[in-house]
């Protein structure tokens, strides 16, 4: 593993990002009229600007990227522009992201070096089974894995049998794929009759694009590959290869080098103080086709700027809670999924797979939590079913502050994802 940044000081980093913050500031003034009207109506000093003075800088949101769609915010002439990613908007217009040759080249690259941190060599088997296509996914990971002189199968995602059958024949070593399909996936192996502890040989799990929890990480780990790591990143930042977990698992380092990463205050915008609990803005350094100026991710995390112990300095997002706009406000209390998979991993005789549904009864809004009990858990024993359903019940008042109803469903009965999970049924929007 030699590439210098990797050895890089957090003063040398720091001094990195101030000098390209001020290159950044100065492009996108010159060359996109959106960015020079925002920063000339918030009076930035562009010329004379220090990163202390970046909370002068406004933010840009998703909304900014759908009121100029499809490339409003694009800072190159258009026929600097070879690629073109868009994010599914279910409502109204997707989000398109434009990529120059020189960004298409920087994202292979980060990719190619968050694959390196978890430890996969040109001599790796690397099965991408994210979507590929307008999701970003399977060509981000596609990309890295060849520019790291590995061997990539692009099997995208679906098919779920041939998936296990090119791990086993082609002695896949690393997946990389969502964490639910990995779920999915090693589920699967049981039912074809596959153990891949002696079947398969998965070392590495590059598991992201939704939040996961450490109960997830178990699993899959005891069950399917020998080492799980996250994996973060979102299309208007590139795709996959923002941040990943080293060895030691504490956290995901962010490429200081390309992304200037702040945690703020969702309510007031104001920046906190790493350890502090907030809304990830992230600013692209190095971007030339879109850049972005301290765009909000609405992804909630922790930021860590000591040096990890694996030696790499660059600093620590944790694992993402879960986004703003995926609370759940239930009867005026602020729940994220993740609390409520945090419960359920603690009860023997549970499956990872659950369901949220959320309705009103009256003016009332109502918490259902569907949980799949296990292939071992299989009772007829009437009142061991209900005393789990009790005490899970007990638990999840505890931990949320308001009351959900538990429901315990069958094995294999619940919804499984080859993507991004959707475990939110919320009726109160239908
Ligand atoms: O999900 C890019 C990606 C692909 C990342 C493959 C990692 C692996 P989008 O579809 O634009 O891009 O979705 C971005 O997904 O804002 C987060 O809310 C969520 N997300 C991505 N990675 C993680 C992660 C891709 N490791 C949105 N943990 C982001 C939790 C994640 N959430």
């Amino acid at each position: 593993m030699s590439n210098r940044v990797y050895a890089m000081s957090r003063t040398e980093i720091k001094e990195l990002q101030e000098k390209k913050l001020k290159e950044l500031l100065a492009r996108v003034y010159e060359r996109s009229p959106f960015y020079r009207r925002r920063l000339k109506e918030a009076g930035v000093d562009v010329a004379n600007f220090k990163i202390r003075d970046l909370g002068k800088v406004p933010f840009t949101t998703k909304s900014d990227l759908r009121d100029n769609y499809p490339l409003g915010l694009i800072s190159v002439n258009k026929s600097e522009i070879v690629r073109l990613h868009a994010s599914s908007g279910t409502t109204g217009n997707p989000t398109v992201v434009a990529y120059t040759k020189k960004d298409v080249e920087a994202w292979a690259e980060l990719n190619k070096r968050c694959l390196e941190i978890c430890g996969a060599t040109s001599e790796d088997v690397v099965q991408v089974a994210y979507g590929y296509g307008l999701f970003t996914g399977g060509l981000g990971l596609h990309y890295g894995a060849e520019k790291l002189g590995a061997k990539v199968i692009p099997a995208s995602t679906g098919n779920t049998k041939r998936q296990l059958k090119l791990m086993k024949d082609l002695g896949t070593s690393v997946l990389a794929c969502t964490p639910s399909y990995a779920l999915f996936l090693a589920e699967s192996a049981k039912e074809e009759g596959i153990d891949p502890k002696r079947d398969l040989r998965i070392r590495i799990g590059v598991f992201g694009a939704e939040p996961w929890s450490e109960s997830t990480r178990r699993i899959l780990e005891e069950e399917f590959v020998g080492s799980a790591y996250d994996i973060y990143g979102m299309s208007e930042l590139n795709g996959p290869g923002v941040a990943i977990e080293c060895r030691e698992k504490d956290g995901l380092h962010v490429w200081e080098d390309h992304y200037l990463v702040e945690v703020i205050d969702p309510n007031t915008g104001e920046t906190l103080e790493p350890g502090e609990k907030g809304e990830m803005a992230v600013t692209t350094l190095e971007k030339e086709g879109m850049p972005l100026l301290r765009y909000r991710t609405r992804d909630i995390t922790i930021m860590d700027e000591d040096v990890c112990d694996c030696g790499l300095a660059h600093a620590r997002i944790k694992k993402i809670l879960g986004r703003t706009d995926d609370m759940l406000k239930i009867r005026g209390i602020c729940v994220f999924p993740s609390q409520i998979e945090g419960v359920l991993s603690n009860f023997e005789g549970l499956t990872p797979f659950y369901q949220l549904v959320v309705d009103r009864d009256g003016p009332l809004d109502r918490l259902l939590v569907r949980v799949e009990v296990s292939e071992d858990f299989k009772s007829d024993r009437l009142t061991e079913i209900v005393d789990l359903q009790k005490r899970l019940e007990e638990e999840l008042r505890d931990v949320l502050s308001i009351s959900a109803a538990v429901e315990l469903t069958e094995p294999r009965t619940l919804p499984r994802s080859e993507g991004k999970a959707q475990r939110i049924i919320d009726l109160r929007k239908v």
